[in-house]
């Protein structure tokens, strides 16, 4: 399997996160790729090459443009305020408040934000543009003919909304890829989101659209992040309707119960069956993941990967979260040998 990736992601290291009343080191931080590309070297996964440069068209396609004006500047305005530290966000349009987006830093990092965790820094526009180049080139490769592709993306997407940033994602790479092929070929695809945490911004994103199937396997937001989506009951709006699907589950939860709910969704990605599958790929389903709580061991993760290849779709792999650092390499690409052992794709037996 080709893997995506660049040494760019390196202009993403911001240096707060606000996590339990304190400023640590951010979770997601640069460590977590040097890892996963190191692991796909040491196995020889398979060739490793750049990005190319799609531009902005591609992102505009799937984000709202002030926010997109808002992002290339937001480090830029907040530093012009005079500020010490990187832009967090302390306010927002809470419920029965404006929604007029304001002319100060402050004011437009609270439109724009789903959470404050996760702080702007110098580098970060550069970083998560260059991650949705990587994620559209994993797609491009898809389009001409790859079998499967590993977009080694960082910052991660998921959580990323068409008009806000937050939970360590400032663009939905993921969507990003899904609307570059609907564009380029394809008539649907459906993106699988088996990262810890709900893909809140890419079910956003699709939430009306009947030609992108979105399911998403994760802990219940009334115990985890991100808190305000990701509910059972959320099936899509409109001609969406039935286009989205959630399995949130509960502290604790084992293999066993995770992968009912994986061939669940298999078997639904089979019947609506799309041109490609995009996996949103978190490893933060690892049972000893410093902030999430499912129990997903080293081994699982290769029967998984082996599960999702039994469908036979052409896969394109969007890296996402996965926090236990020192083994998020291993669980990563576990998955992808798991796929390629279990793949009985001609592009796969070459
Ligand atoms: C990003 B991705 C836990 C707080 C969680 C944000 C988590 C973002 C996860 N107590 N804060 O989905 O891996
Ligand atoms: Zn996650």
């Amino acid at each position: 399997m080709d893997t995506i990736f660049t040494e760019k992601h390196h202009l993403r290291n911001s240096k707060t996160e606000l996590y339990g009343g304190q400023l640590v080191e951010p979770f997601e931080r640069p460590s977590r790729a040097e890892y996963i590309i190191g692991r796909v070297r040491e196995v020889a996964l398979g060739p490793v090459s750049a990005p190319n440069d799609f531009g902005i068209a591609p992102i505009a396609a799937v984000h709202d443009a002030d926010y997109l004006t808002f992002l290339q500047a937001a480090w830029t305005d907040w530093r012009a305020e005079g500020f010490k530290g990187e832009a967090m966000t302390t306010v927002w349009p809470a419920r029965r408040m404006s929604s007029r987006i304001p002319t100060h830093i402050e004011g437009r990092l609270g439109y724009y934000s789903l959470s404050c965790e996760t702080a702007i820094s110098e580098g970060t526009w550069e970083a998560a543009y260059a991650s949705a180049q990587v994620a559209l080139t994993g797609a491009e490769r898809i389009r001409q003919g790859a079998g499967s592709a590993f977009a080694l993306c960082r910052p991660p997407g998921h959580h990323a909304a068409i008009d806000m940033y937050g939970g360590y994602c400032f663009l939905n790479n993921a969507a990003i890829a899904a609307q570059y092929l609907l564009e380029n070929g394809a008539a649907r695809v459906a993106i699988l989101d088996v990262d810890f945490h709900h893909g809140n911004g890419t079910q956003d994103i699709f939430d009306r659209r009947d030609d992108v199937l979105f399911l998403s396997l994760h802990g219940d937001p009334m115990d985890a992040f991100p808190h305000f989506l990701g509910h059972a009951d959320e099936i899509g709006s409109g001609a969406g309707a039935g286009f989205t699907v959630n399995y949130p589950m509960p502290p604790g939860t084992g293999f066993e119960t995770w992968r009912a709910a994986l061939s669940d969704a298999l078997s639904r990605m089979a019947t609506f069956a799309p041109d490609v599958l995009i996996i949103s790929l978190g490893v933060d389903t690892f049972e000893t993941d410093p902030i999430s709580f499912f129990k997903l061991t080293s081994d699982d993760f290769t029967t998984y990967g082996a599960d999702i290849a039994a469908l036979g779709l052409p896969t394109l792999f969007v890296m996402e979260g996965g926090y236990d650092i020192a083994e998020i390499g291993v669980n990563t690409v576990n998955v992808l040998q798991g796929f390629e052992s279990g793949c009985n794709k001609p592009s796969c037996l070459t």
